[in-house]
């Protein structure tokens, strides 16, 4: 996985952590079981007519494998709902926050920081590598509102571990509180969304709070 640059990115990274340490658990257990009852109930231990002993209709077992994954799941689900619903709050009092407009096939940024906003917005399919560079502050809560100006597109930035659609006349939120690790990462449209598709990228550039400043208050009210 990619090292994470938000605080709810580490939530994702622990639930992906946990998933797999009981999957692989539950799957060497498993495992164990039926390698078991390979070895344990090998032809060559009965005679011909006669079958090994048959434990249908054992009630105490049936329970046991009824009621055992039934935790399991019980589980699995408490934890994915804890953190989703971790994932999807809003503090209502944001930092800085982030309109990020969808379209066929590039992005606009508008960040809106202390009554000033800067618009970036991407050249569609030309100079795509380079794509619109969006700066965000350390250490800051950052809110971000899609919305989309033709098909599903998917805002998505690998370094927070969370991606979200963007669907016309539907208004999705989240938010996140940036660490403090300042470069640049990579993000990417997520949602097949017709022939550049491929070109929708764009990136983060994570800065400490003084040039995060001195970026706003250079390129306020202009549009790049
Ligand atoms: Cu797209």
């Amino acid at each position: 996985m990619p090292e994470t640059i938000t605080r709810q990115g580490d939530i994702v990274q622990s639930l992906w952590n946990g998933s797999w340490i009981a999957a692989l658990a539950t799957g060497v257990f498993v495992i164990g079981l039926i390698v078991w009852a390979c070895v344990f109930h090998r032809k060559k231990r009965y005679s011909d007519q006669e079958l090994p002993p048959q434990v249908r209709y054992n009630l105490p077992i049936e329970i046991l494998y009824t009621v055992v994954p039934i935790i399991m799941v019980a589980v699995f689900f408490y934890f994915t709902a804890r953190d989703q619903n971790e994932l999807d709050k809003l503090s209502g009092n944001p930092d800085v926050k982030v309109k990020v407009e969808a379209f066929q096939w590039s992005w606009r940024f508008t960040t809106e920081y202390q009554g000033k906003t800067v618009s970036v917005v991407g050249d569609p399919v030309d100079d795509y590598r380079n794509g619109p560079e969006l700066v965000l502050p350390a250490s800051k809560k950052v809110e971000f509102d899609l919305v989309s100006d033709d098909v599903i597109h998917s805002f998505w930035v690998p370094a927070f571990l969370f991606k979200r659609d963007v669907i016309p006349g539907v208004q999705n939120r989240f938010e996140v509180e940036t660490l403090n690790k300042p470069a640049v990462y990579a993000g990417r449209c997520a949602e097949l969304c017709g022939y550049d598709h491929s070109k929708m990228l764009f990136k983060v550039k994570l800065v400490p709070q003084a040039e995060f400043d001195q970026y706003i208050a250079s390129q306020a009210g202009s549009a790049q």
